[in-house]
């Protein structure tokens, strides 16, 4: 529904609106309205009044989306930042408000003194900001990846509605899951998938917007951490739009991962929803968005078209995995560090031979070299293949 109006101080849209808007959410059986303007209070609970339903803004539909995503306490904590500084200059007409009747958004807060409501949410952010200072911190000491496993890591991106979660599907389709329950360092939108023949993991990551809000960039680019980490980025370009759209989605994107450090990491930019495009008109535009996108692959994630050639492409340019072998004395400590690779890298063979483990296994390069200090900690010798 779209009015254009001055902005009416009790509702936002104009009565008559109010009203078109009632009867919509009673015929659709909608369950929450979402506003793209930013609502005050008041208006909040207005709205709601009317509708019977909880109405909320942009601001506070794009903190509901990162804070299901929110995979460390970092994000975590930045999301809630967030929504406090939001809170903050509402809270104390949201107390007024809230003595007025319960309503949904303004629950609980009738037992609230104004004043102190607003002293709370201020000790909150200071709060906050405390524990993100000592985290940083913390993070600073050892900048390593935060899933120390073996494998190597895909993180898909791209602005959204891109199609990213279709993608993530039909590459992590059932067939291809492996072993996720060992995993247990792993955040719910990440999988275990064979590509090739090779076990790699691959995360879902939340979509870039333009027009971010500025006070939810921190959270945003907490959210986004595994991307860094992540040996090669997944773009995906809905390629069915109108050229200008795609153009300037895919600097957002671009500017995106330079802002939160990914540059160095190497890009394959899936070109996705070819089905949507005549023939001719594809191959224009592949030829059109050929030097602005990083090694293109065009494919329709819906009808699963080209997803081999993707997964080859990206196979390229995964760092070749390494294979070595080790043999250690059997100790107290063996067992536990043995079962510690099993769930962490492909053990290729594992033989006992008389007071000795010898084991084969492969990894990433930078994981081999742990488990190469761990073998020499543990008394015994390391050997690449
Ligand atoms: N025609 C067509 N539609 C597609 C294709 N891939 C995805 N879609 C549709 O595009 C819409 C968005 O897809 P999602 O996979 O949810 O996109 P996303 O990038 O994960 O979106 P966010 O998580 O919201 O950022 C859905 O309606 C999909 O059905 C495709 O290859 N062809
Ligand atoms: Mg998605």
């Amino acid at each position: 529904m779209e009015q254009v109006r001055q902005r009416d101080p009790a509702y936002q849209i104009g009565s008559g609106k109010v009203k078109e808007l009632a009867d919509m959410v009673k015929e659709k059986q909608a369950e929450k309205i979402i506003f793209d303007n930013e609502l005050k209070p008041l208006q909040a609970y207005n709205l709601t009044k009317e509708t019977d339903v909880e109405v909320i803004d942009r601001f506070q539909l794009i903190l509901e989306i990162f804070a299901r995503r929110a995979a460390t306490t970092e994000a975590k904590l930045q999301i809630e930042l967030a929504r406090q500084r939001y809170e903050l200059p509402r809270a104390k007409e949201k107390v007024k408000l809230a003595k007025k009747r319960e309503q949904p958004g303004f629950m609980g807060l009738g037992a609230y003194e104004v004043d102190i409501y607003y002293e709370t949410v201020k000790r909150q952010i200071h709060h906050i900001q405390a524990k993100l200072r000592t985290i940083g911190k913390k993070r600073n000491l050892h900048r390593t990846r935060r899933t120390e496993l073996g494998y190597s890591t895909i993180s898909l991106a791209g602005y959204t509605s891109a199609g990213k979660s279709s993608l993530f599907n039909a590459i992590a389709g059932e067939a291809k899951r492996v072993g996720e329950g060992l995993f247990t360092t792993l955040s719910t939108t990440t999988r275990a998938v064979k590509l090739a023949n090779r076990k790699v993991l691959l995360t879902d990551t939340v979509g870039f917007i333009d027009r971010l809000p500025l006070t939810l960039i921190e959270a945003f680019h907490s959210t986004l951490e595994e991307t860094i980490f992540s040996d090669i980025i997944l773009l995906v370009v809905d390629i069915g739009e109108a050229e200008e759209d795609i153009k300037r989605k895919l600097n957002v994107c671009l500017e995106t991962i330079q802002a939160i450090g990914a540059s160095s990491v190497p890009i394959v930019t899936a070109l996705n929803k070819t089905d949507l495009l005549a023939k001719s008109d594809l191959d224009q535009k592949l030829l059109n968005l050929k030097d602005l996108t990083p090694n293109p692959i065009p494919v329709s994630a819906l009808l699963k078209t080209n997803i081999s050639s993707l997964e080859q492409d990206i196979m390229r340019h995964l760092e070749p995995l390494l294979q070595a072998s080790f043999s250690i004395p059997l100790e107290s400590q063996h067992s536990s560090f043995i079962s510690w690779l099993f769930s962490r890298a492909e053990v290729k063979s594992q033989k006992y031979e008389g007071d000795r483990v010898h084991v084969v296994f492969e990894a990433v390069p930078w994981f081999a070299d742990k488990v190469r200090e761990r073998v020499i900690q543990l008394g015994g010798t390391f050997q690449e293949a």
